[in-house]
């Protein structure tokens, strides 16, 4: 429906955060070293851990500082309109409680909360929409295809039904989901399509990312840190990471200056509005949960540009 459109479109810069009890503990690093190759929440893929190992590491997760109002407020602080959060990545690992698996929050980690639910609130009570990415790529499901590096993992028939059942958990759990972030698996035209029909069954306002394939998307999603020269008349959205090489934690990060990396996405953040996009900034929280400091005071930054020099 052309409304839900519109109110999509009207979000023009959101937050995403891409938070997992495996990969933003490990932070980029395995054996003591950095993991140079590859991005840092895939790092299970990259540094060649084995499954079983990699699993076990659930029971390290206890982000005493997650905090899902105060990140909320600062998504508001930075003029921000939405949340979209990463329920489960290419590990596999689900941020919810599940009944399909254990591989969960709740029930694999010492921290035992449901991380999707907490910022699902916290969204509803800050006025801010809110959405989940959700990866088609599983590395953990015995039935799904093989851990590969790669981005185009078939999707096997077990595993399609698998993904149903989490999407129908995810839109029937949470309150109003404003859009659904599928992320790249190789799936059949069918299989594409009867996700975008269930995710429209069950909440016909929800935004589907164009990554579900086949096009069957509401949204155009642009290559990583990607925008067109142009307004294109299509909603479309650009996302983008803080740094060039991760979206998950990298305690190893080389950061930079703060003023340069300010100036930089601000000018991709001005350049995705003016041609009618949707700027999708992401954030990588630290395995305790916090927010680092560095991409904490950008978003400040652009937030303080924005109150002074653009409308409300
Ligand atoms: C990609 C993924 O493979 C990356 O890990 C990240 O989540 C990015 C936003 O999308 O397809």
């Amino acid at each position: 429906p052309s409304s839900s459109v519109k109110q999509w479109q009207d979000q023009k810069f959101s937050m995403f955060i891409h938070f997992g009890g495996i990969y933003s503990v490990l932070g980029g690093v395995w054996d003591g070293k950095p993991v140079t190759r590859g991005l840092s929440e895939q790092i299970q893929s990259h540094a060649g851990i084995y499954s079983d190992t990699y699993a076990n590491l659930a029971k390290n997760f206890n982000p005493v500082n997650w905090n899902a109002d105060s990140i909320a407020l600062l998504a508001k602080a930075a003029g921000m309109r939405s949340i979209v959060l990463t329920s489960k990545h290419h590990d596999g690992f689900c941020m919810f409680k599940t009944a399909t698996t254990d591989f969960n929050v709740v029930d694999a980690t010492p921290f035992k909360r449901d991380v999707v639910k907490e910022m699902a609130e916290a969204c509803k009570r800050h006025g801010l929409r809110f959405g989940l990415y959700f990866s088609l790529i599983d590395w953990h499901y015995p039935q799904a295809s093989p851990i590969s590096s790669h981005n185009s993992d078939y999707v096997t028939p077990e595993h399609h039904e698998y993904n149903k059942k989490q999407v129908t958990e995810l839109l029937s759990n949470y309150g109003t989901i404003s859009e659904l972030w599928f992320d790249m698996g190789s799936q059949s035209p069918e299989q594409s399509k009867e996700l975008n029909q269930l995710v429209h069954r069950l909440q016909p306002d929800c935004m589907v990312s164009s990554r579900l394939g086949n096009d069957q998307g509401d949204f155009a999603v642009m290559g990583d840190n990607q925008y067109p020269d142009y307004s294109i008349g299509v909603a479309w959205q650009s996302p983008a990471s803080f740094f060039d090489e991760t979206w998950g934690y990298r305690s190893w990060q080389k950061r930079g200056s703060e003023d340069e990396k300010y100036k930089e996405k601000l000018e991709s953040l001005i350049r995705v509005i003016s041609r009618g996009g949707n700027y999708l900034l992401n954030i990588g929280p630290k395995g305790d949960g916090s927010v680092v400091g560095f991409e904490k005071d950008v978003l400040l930054k652009i937030g303080a540009w924005l109150h002074k020099n653009a409308e409300a």
